[in-house]
């Protein structure tokens, strides 16, 4: 492939780790590709999610690049968690390493899409026209930021900030009264963060979550150079377990072990820090017995913590399965709530009623603030790709397509949208696995369909209708084995009015989703149409 007329052989959409990636990749085997991002600068999420407390709940040495050795070797981590300005000059790193930045268009949102005539026509916000015959999105899973309908929301007269939009100059908060709205890990890692510096933290929490310590520290040199020596066995982890890389459990059920040594290895867990702690035992995530089990443990770490008994109450949550929504990491979340100038709203009892000019009113009363933090989340996995304004071959938006749930193959591809690729989109295993894994997968998946492409003389690549049914058949029925259906969360697009409630990830791990894509393109790209 060559360029043709100002026609690019790919176009990719976003700049993050996955675009990234993708334009490296594409660029290295010759094809002719630009991409383009809204952002000024590399990065996706940890470009916009710059909040104080910012940081990955997947570990450093785990979170990085694996596809370039030389990159990975040299790369010295700084602690077990990488806050977001260290993962943030990571990627500025990469884009750098590999020469990106000229072959990135930043500033700049896509904000239409129509294919005709064996290529895209990308409309974007700054009047371009770009033309591409494959499209590959690398829009991530969480970046369409979710403003929640509060009433009144547009009058409050002091500082409004989003986690997910943090401003890259400091703010402000010595002596202020903050409030924050959302309590999922960003408003987690965040609130300690507030407490530190604001005369008063309010904290308005919708429903209580699962946390567990992160239990972060600085990375040792003999740790950094045990993970360079076992480099060959984390790329041979990314395919062979369920997360892209090993989680260290028991290998035993729940039920099947005595109180005593149950609460023993969750203490290990919980000592250790961060997400293992789900994986101790084998049936947590399936069985509810179990499940209630674990999360009693992690019930009583709560009462423990916070020395009020009314407040402690008020932070333990109940009546949904822990793990089913995105388990918390913390940095000393429940510890915050001993301070007396920070303060709980449980809105299930006392919900707010509008957001005035100088804070907010629940229905108890007025809380005044000079600073209001939306940590309320995304409209995850199918947002940031409906709000690009793509359209099928009839005419048909993506966002119609999806009215009742995303729907797609392998995660890959959509029926009726010919040369387009979507990086972890639904469908795929997405945030259910180590992300970079996935980029990482999808990434080489989609070259070697390319390559395929080129070498056959294919111009035309679509998912079957027939493909994809089978495809989100699939996906629900994975999805139907886990407790993940019973809870209200993003997994489902329950957090957002009016989106259909579908489980959207495939539950059925990395190792298993990676064998089935090599197996499809193994069979000539079984389930696509080519031309
Ligand atoms: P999350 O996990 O979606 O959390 C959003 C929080 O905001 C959550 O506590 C919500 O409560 C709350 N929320 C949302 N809308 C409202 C309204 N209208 N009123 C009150 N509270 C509300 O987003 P995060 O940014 O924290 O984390 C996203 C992912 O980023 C995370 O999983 C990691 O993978 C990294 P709810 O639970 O819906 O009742």
């Amino acid at each position: 492939m060559g360029s043709l007329g100002g026609v690019l052989d790919v176009a990719v959409i976003g700049a993050g780790f996955a675009g990234m990636h993708m334009l490296d990749q594409l660029r290295r085997h010759g094809f002719d590709c630009h991409a383009y991002e809204s952002a000024p600068g590399v990065g996706g999420t940890w470009y916009w999610n710059r909040y104080p407390g910012a940081r990955c709940d997947v570990e450093s040495l785990d979170y990085s690049y694996l596809h370039d050795r030389e990159l990975y070797e040299a790369w010295a981590w700084s602690s077990r968690f990488a806050s977001q300005p260290e993962i943030l000059r990571y990627a500025e790193h990469f884009a750098e390493r590999q020469d990106l930045l000229p072959h990135i268009t930043f500033g700049t949102t896509v904000l239409g899409a129509t294919f005709a005539d064996g290529s895209w026509t990308l409309g974007t916000d700054t009047g371009e026209q770009v033309r591409a015959r494959f499209v590959v999105t690398a829009v991530g899973c969480m970046s369409a930021v979710n403003t929640p309908p509060i009433p009144g929301l547009e009058q409050f007269g002091g500082t409004l900030l989003r986690t997910a939009r943090w401003p890259t100059e400091p703010v402000e908060l010595t002596g202020r009264r903050v409030g924050v709205i959302g309590t999922g890990s960003s408003g987690v890692q965040l609130v300690p963060e507030l407490a530190r510096e604001a005369a008063e933290l309010v904290v308005f929490q919708r429903t209580p979550n699962f946390s567990v310590p992160a239990r972060n520290r600085p990375l040792t040199e003999a740790e950094r150079v045990a993970a360079v020596t076992e480099y060959e066995r984390k790329v041979v982890h990314a395919s062979t377990t369920r997360f892209g890389h090993p989680v260290t459990g028991t290998g035993r059920a729940a039920l099947a072990t005595e109180p005593a040594e149950r609460a023993a290895e969750f203490d290990k867990g919980w000592e250790r820090g961060g997400t293992h702690i789900v994986a101790t035992f084998t049936d947590t995530g399936r069985d509810p017995t179990a499940n209630a089990v674990l999360a009693e443990y992690f019930r009583d770490r709560i009462r423990e913590t916070v020395h009020d008994e009314q407040l402690a109450r008020a932070l333990t949550p109940i009546g949904y399965p822990i793990g089913t929504k995105r388990l918390c990491v913390d940095d000393g979340y429940y510890e915050t709530f001993n301070h007396s100038h920070v303060e709980l709203v449980d809105l299930r009892h006392d919900p707010i009623e509008e957001v005035t000019e100088t804070g907010i009113r629940t229905r108890s009363g007025d809380y005044e603030l000079d600073v209001l933090v939306l940590a309320t989340g995304f409209d995850a996995f199918t947002g940031s790709l409906t709000r690009l304004g793509l359209t099928d071959r009839a005419g048909k938006a993506l966002a119609d397509r999806w009215q009742d749930g995303p729907r797609s193959y392998l995660g890959l591809a959509v029926a009726g949208f010919p040369n387009l690729f979507t990086l972890t989109g639904p469908g795929s295993t997405m945030v259910l696995s180590n992300v970079m894994r996935a980029i990482e997968h999808h990434v080489e998946w989609v070259r070697e369909l390319l390559l395929h492409a080129r070498s056959h003389g294919i111009t035309e690549v679509e998912a079957l209708e027939s493909a994809e049914n089978d495809w989100v058949a699939r996906v629900a029925e994975l999805a139907g084995r886990t407790l993940y259906p019973h809870t209200d969360s993003y997994y489902l697009g329950a957090n957002i009015e009016g989106k259909a409630r579908v489980f959207a990830p495939f539950a059925g791990g990395l190792d298993a989703y990676r064998r089935i894509c090599d197996d499809v393109a193994a069979q000539g790209y079984r389930g696509f149409r080519t031309a």
